[in-house]
């Protein structure tokens, strides 16, 4: 076994000889030559990955061969190329309509009657690089290759992954070690980890990436100026020839930091100026610059509202001075200045995107998006999905998602994400009746924006496994998955990662599988009943602290005293916020008895004794999670013990170790939450069950 695969280097790019044998030789049968035309970056970026997977799963490379190679071309063939590009392709013109392709669309086809062929094309170069990497997934997957008829568009134009790197080399909610981009101030000049990155990105469709901390401190605020953007376009070009777009996060005053302005206002014309120099500039380095990504107003960065202006105002200026480049603003919705205490019941940290984006609705220039965080207040565990989708008809929109695990176990506890989000991309706004899914909305589709997709943070470092905790690549490989089509399944996304990272062995797939797919709600039973959030350590968000921040500012209770728990956030009693959805999400989350039990307690304030749908009170189902949460959470220990020999050594025991880890964090989760409760409520567990 090789150090790449041991140390989780290789990820799910971990070409290896096929061990079976038929299996091998049915493959190596139809790919033993191959036909490649064409050779611009993206192109050879598609040989070399071809080349590399075939030589190395089917034992031999495929002999390469001219397009003119006559008699040759009656063996079987690969016929990699976009369309137009050779007659070779030609029979797979009156087959699809290539025009409906765009950049990224392809298909694969082979039929093994009427030739000997397998076609790999598509429109446009990108295309064909996308298509060589599913061709390769086949193989990996064990996927008959005999009857090919596959034609891929992916749902969302953006497929963005958001860094928070800073350039001293840490990472705001970094999991997984030091920046592979920034050290000590500058970039890191040995790029090879950046290439792998690349690779590893474009494999799951991902086109677009921001390689710095939306909190753009002072060094980084220079990467707009000729200090670094020699650094930055070598970066972009590495990306370029895997076909993702290279973004920056700005810092909203950097007129002021770096222009020497008085002012940073949006209307001030000399602001619009120095803007519109800075991209012009940028430009000349980086011909196609994605745009910038903003986080203004929120947190202590600065933005419009010192100016008394608005987040139009803000993203608009910038929009207009990147838009003669074809660059585009991402502004984030990710603002909130609710100063409050626990006494406050009306305030309401849950509405304040809405509040000041809604009336925003249509004033955004056609090149701005608006990114907005899966839920309305910060990633937590459980949240309902955030009004301004289905909200917002007239302002594109991209959804953001958080790979890196701030608060669902900071990749030590398993948490396998994609059911999570799979819930977001499925949730019905009724924006536009029955059928108007987050999907809908974010890809843009729904209310025919031009623009849309969605965004993520990254979970990865310079960790030799990239992630920390290897199990949490299947994150990294989910989020690409789904961005490309919401529409698969968490357990088909699961099982292609387990195939291509661990190999075919049917025991390994099915204990895996059980092990990721039943994760996250393993993590959210001894961590986050009924939708409570925030019940961790302060700052750093590890770990159980009931209290953590039950009497802070930022508005994030669970109200919990002797009576009950819970926060109201209904129209008829409460802070409102459940009146910020569309009928019947409305009615849903304002009624006690309508509102879903997991979201119960993010919607109502209740009693300890109110009855859920399960027909349990509250308090005892806080007390059975929280037993049988831990309890399973131990069960993963036991279960990945049983493929003790069926994985390197290794990398089964870097996953051990941290499965032990989580194993007795989450008994300490269980012990605070239920003690804690048990102390507040009074009454006791049905099950007379150690509580200290
Ligand atoms: C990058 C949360 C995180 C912050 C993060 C912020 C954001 O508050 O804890 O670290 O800042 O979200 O998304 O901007």
């Amino acid at each position: 076994m090789n150090k790449r695969t041991e140390s989780g280097y290789a990820c799910w790019l971990d070409y290896r000889l096929i061990p079976n044998e038929p299996l091998r030789s049915a493959y190596r049968k139809r790919c033993s030559q191959l036909v490649m035309i064409g050779d611009s970056p993206l192109l050879q970026a598609a040989r070399r990955e071809l080349n590399l997977a075939l030589g190395v799963m089917l034992g031999e490379a495929p002999v390469e061969a001219e397009e003119d190679a006559g008699a040759e071309l009656s063996l079987p063939v690969l016929v990699v190329g976009t369309i137009g590009s050779s007659q070779l392709l030609n029979p797979l013109a009156s087959l699809y309509h290539f025009d409906e392709l765009g950049e990224e669309g392809y298909v694969i086809h082979g039929s093994g009657s009427d030739d000997n062929r397998i076609y790999l094309s598509a429109d446009a170069d990108k295309g064909v690089l996308y298509a060589v990497f599913h061709f390769i997934r086949l193989l990996q997957t064990g996927a008959s290759i005999e009857q090919l008829a596959i034609r891929e568009l992916p749902s969302n134009g953006l497929r963005m992954i958001n860094h928070w790197d800073n350039m001293d080399g840490s990472i705001e909610r970094g999991y997984a070690g030091r920046s592979i981009f920034f050290h000590e101030g500058r970039f890191i000049e040995d790029q090879e980890r950046v290439r792998d990155y690349a690779r590893l990105l474009a494999s799951g469709g991902i086109n677009a990436l921001t390689i710095n901390n939306v909190n753009v401190h002072s060094q980084e605020s220079k990467l707009i100026t000729d200090e670094f953007l020699p650094d930055v376009a070598k970066t972009a070009a590495i990306f370029r020839e895997y076909g993702i777009r290279l973004y920056l996060s700005v810092n909203y005053a950097s007129p002021m930091e770096l222009g020497g302005l008085s002012t940073a206002d949006p209307l001030a014309p000399e602001v619009a100026e120095w803007w519109h120099g800075a991209a012009k500039n940028i430009y000349r380095y980086i011909p196609d610059f994605g745009g910038f990504v903003v986080k203004a107003d929120s947190e202590f960065r600065p933005g419009p509202f010192t100016y008394g202006r608005n987040h139009a105002d803000g993203a608009n200026m910038l929009a207009d001075a990147l838009a003669p480049f074809g660059g585009e603003v991402i502004w984030r919705c990710f603002v909130y200045n609710c100063l409050q205490n626990w006494r406050d019941r009306i305030t309401d940290r849950a509405r304040a995107a809405y509040d000041h984006f809604m009336p925003l609705d249509g004033t955004f220039r056609d090149n701005v998006m608006l990114q907005i965080k899966n839920g309305p207040m910060d990633f937590q565990v459980r949240e309902p999905v955030s009004p301004l989708f289905g909200g917002l008809k007239e302002t594109n929109q991209l959804l953001e998602l958080q790979i890196t695990q701030e608060y669902t176990g900071q990749q030590k506890h398993l948490c396998f994400l994609v059911p999570q989000w799979k819930e977001v991309f499925d949730f019905d706004t009724h924006a536009q009746g029955e059928g108007s899914t987050v999907a809908e909305v974010a890809s843009g589709r729904l209310f025919g924006r031009a623009r849309g997709g969605v965004a993520a943070v990254a979970n990865i470092g310079d960790d030799a496994s990239w992630s920390g905790h290897i199990l949490a690549q299947a994150n990294w490989y989910g989020y690409a998955r789904l961005a490309w089509n919401p529409k698969l399944s968490a357990e088909q996304i699961a099982r292609e990662w387990i195939a291509m990272t661990f190999g075919l062995d049917s025991a390994v797939e099915r204990v895996l599988l059980g092990m990721l797919l039943s994760s996250y709600r393993i993590y959210e039973d001894y961590t986050a009943p009924l939708g409570v959030g925030w019940m961790v350590n302060p700052n750093h968000h590890y770990g159980p602290n009931v209290d953590g921040y039950e009497y802070s500012k930022w508005g994030t209770y669970h109200y919990a005293d002797c009576h009950g728990m819970g926060v109201d956030r209904t129209v008829r009693s409460g802070t409102g916020y459940a009146g910020q959805y569309h009928s019947p999400v409305a009615e849903r989350y304002e009624s006690t008895a309508l509102c879903p039990d997991e979201l119960l307690l993010f919607f109502q304030h209740v009693p300890y004794t109110h009855r859920l749908k399960s027909g349990k009170t509250v308090i005892q189902h806080i007390y059975d999670t929280h037993f049988e949460g831990a309890e399973r959470a131990a069960q993963l220990a036991e279960q990945w013990k049983s493929l003790a020999s069926l994985v390197d050594s290794a990398r089964f025991g870097q996953v051990l170790d941290r499965l032990a880890h989580q194993a007795e964090h989450a008994e300490e989760w269980r012990d605070c939450i239920n003690t804690y409760f048990y102390r507040k409520s009074g009454i006791a567990d049905e099950r007379g069950r150690l509580i200290y």
